[in-house]
């Protein structure tokens, strides 16, 4: 039985893979902030004031090109060219302490 963990960090949340297993879906997840999309939020570095004591746009656009990242990496590693979607952690109803979905 395949499996994913969730795994909940203050930078970056994602599901990760047991080494050496193929699953058909993994998804990456990620808060968006106020953009439509990670591409939109990781490449919002010209909008984000980096200089200020508000930290929100700096962690969002920060995160979401880290996601970016990790898709390409995961996507050539594996040559699942599909796989890694990029969700926003809004649209992520409930998780299972463990990282399982809670249906
Ligand atoms: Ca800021």
């Amino acid at each position: 039985m395949k499996t994913a963990r969730l795994v909940r960090s203050p930078v970056l949340s994602m599901v990760i893979l047991a080494a050496g297993q193929a699953f058909a879906e993994t998804t990456v997840v990620v808060n968006f902030g106020p953009h439509a999309s990670a591409e939109a939020a990781g490449h919002s570095e010209a909008k984000v004031d980096w200089l200020d004591a508000d930290t929100t746009d700096d962690t969002v656009c920060t995160e979401c090109f880290a996601a970016l990242e990790l898709q390409r990496y995961l996507r050539n590693m594996t040559a699942r060219t599909n796989d890694f979607a990029i969700v926003d952690d809004a649209d992520v109803q409930a998780w299972h302490p463990h990282g399982r979905r809670v249906a």
